[in-house]
C-alpha cells in the first residue's frame, strides 16, 4: 500500500478496465501504528484484517478519484488476490503544484512502492490545461 508522491498533484483519478479488483484504503496514522506493531514487512498483511481498512470494489469502467484526505492521508493499493483476470488501469494525475500538500517524506520510495505493489498495466496522461 502506498500514498502517491506528493509532487504529483492534488487529485488522482484511476479508471479501471478489465477484471474487477478491490482497492484497499487505510488511514496513514493507522498504518504507521501497524508498522510499529508488526514491522514494515508484515504491516500490509495486518492491514488486510484491520477494522479501519476500507475496501472499494473497482468495477470495469469505474473511476475512483482520490483527493483531499484520501489523497494525502490514506494509503491505497489493489488488494492482493482480488484480480480474477487481466486488468488495466489508467491513472490520471493532476500536475498542478499543490500548496496544501504535506512535505515529502520518501518521494522515491513512494513511487517505487507504487510500481511494486500494483499488478496492473498502467498509463499516465497529463490532464488538459494542467
Ligand atoms: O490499479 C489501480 O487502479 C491503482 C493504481 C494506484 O494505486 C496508483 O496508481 O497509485
Amino acid at each position: 500500500m502506498h500514498i502517491d508522491a506528493r509532487g504529483v498533484g492534488a487529485a488522482i483519478a484511476m479508471v479501471s478496465l478489465g477484471s474487477p479488483a478491490v482497492l484497499d484504503l487505510i488511514p496513514e496514522k493507522r498504518y504507521t501504528t501497524l508498522i510499529e506493531k508488526h514491522g514494515e514487512e508484515e504491516a500490509a498483511a495486518a492491514a488486510a484484517n484491520d477494522d479501519e481498512l476500507m475496501q472499494v470494489l473497482l468495477e470495469p469502467l469505474s473511476v475512483v478519484i482520490l483527493g483531499g484526505e484520501s489523497r494525502y492521508h490514506w494509503l491505497h493499493g489493489i488488494q492482493e488476490g482480488s484480480l480474477q483476470g487481466d486488468r488495466t488501469s489508467i491513472v490520471l494525475w493532476s500536475t498542478d503544484p499543490d500548496p496544501d500538500a504535506p512535505p515529502f517524506k520518501k518521494p522515491t520510495g513512494t513511487r517505487q512502492a507504487i510500481l511494486a505493489t500494483v499488478p496492473t498495466k498502467r498509463a499516465a496522461f497529463k490532464l488538459p490545461g494542467s
